[in-house]
């Protein structure tokens, strides 16, 4: 049956190939990002490839009244969300905690936790009326394992991590079900946004390495999301085969 699902972070990356997967099982989309040219030509894409609706918002996760503005006031044919993947995310920067930047502090903490938490918010009151729904927070590895340089962006996912199981528990007796996905490396445009436009220091976390690509992690968000009622995949943990921890991975030289 066709669902209206609401990706956040749909401009690239995971979020772009997840808004693709459920565009080509003919649900109704809305996506979101911050730059627009991006956001309106994807949809543009979806609707003429695959024939479907799609409502494009262009916002920051990170400005409560914007979130509200656009998210608190859907129209009405677009308001009964079905499923929620709470997509955008970060990481900023990479130092040791005594020479982290505090901007890049600010912009993991307020995109990964609070922007989710804000469109939550706008979302889940919705799916509680109506006693169904499904949010899928993408998290990380780096929301099970911590490694050197990464404290906060590692905090920040944690914080994910434990905001997903706290939802499953607040939202079980709505019927709504709650999904943590964890994934490990994934070849996005993440280590480019990282490294602040570094494109060779953003390569060189690939390299010898087959790693991860968006279209992978929409496969396992769209098989979570297409389970039978009564099946909830809690928790999924996903990394290319050749790593086996957050900082342990098998390169070929
Ligand atoms: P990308 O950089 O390719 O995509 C990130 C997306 O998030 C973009 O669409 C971006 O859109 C959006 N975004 C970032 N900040 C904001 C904001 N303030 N407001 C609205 N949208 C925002 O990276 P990925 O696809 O890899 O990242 C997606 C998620 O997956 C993130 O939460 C990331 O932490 C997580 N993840 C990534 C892994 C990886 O190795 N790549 C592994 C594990 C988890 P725009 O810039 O247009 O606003
Ligand atoms: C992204 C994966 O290992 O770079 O969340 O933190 S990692």
């Amino acid at each position: 049956m066709r669902k209206t699902v609401l990706v956040t972070g749909a401009t690239s990356g995971i979020g772009e190939a997840t808004a693709i997967k459920f565009a080509e099982a003919t649900n109704r989309l809305i996506i979101t990002g911050r730059r627009k040219d991006r956001l309106h030509e994807l949809a543009e894409h979806l609707v003429q490839e695959y024939g479907i609706d799609v409502l494009p918002l262009c916002f920051d996760v990170r400005d409560r009244k914007q979130v509200d503005k656009h998210l608190g006031h859907l129209p009405e044919d677009w308001c009964n969300i079905d499923i929620l993947v709470n997509n955008a995310g970060l990481a900023a920067g990479l130092n040791h905690i005594d020479e982290g930047d505090r901007d890049d502090w600010d912009q993991m903490i307020d995109t990964n936790i609070k922007g989710l938490l804000y469109v939550t918010r706008a979302i889940a009151p919705g799916m509680v009326k109506r006693g169904s729904g499904h949010i899928i927070n993408i998290s990380s590895i780096a929301g099970k394992e911590v490694y050197e340089n990464g404290a906060v962006y590692c905090g920040s996912k944690h914080a994910v991590d434990a905001i997903s199981r706290g939802m499953r528990i607040d939202m079980v007796k709505h019927n709504i079900k709650v999904t943590n996905v964890a994934p490990g490396m994934t070849e996005t445009e993440f280590s480019l946004v990282r490294f602040r436009g570094d494109k060779e220091r953003a390569a060189s976390v690939y390299s010898g390495v087959q790693p991860l690509t968006g279209e992978d992690i929409a496969k396992v968000i769209f098989y979570c999301a297409t389970l039978p009622p009564h099946v909830c995949i809690n928790d999924v943990v996903i990394t290319p085969t050749a790593q086996a921890a957050a900082h342990y991975t098998f390169r070929k030289s």
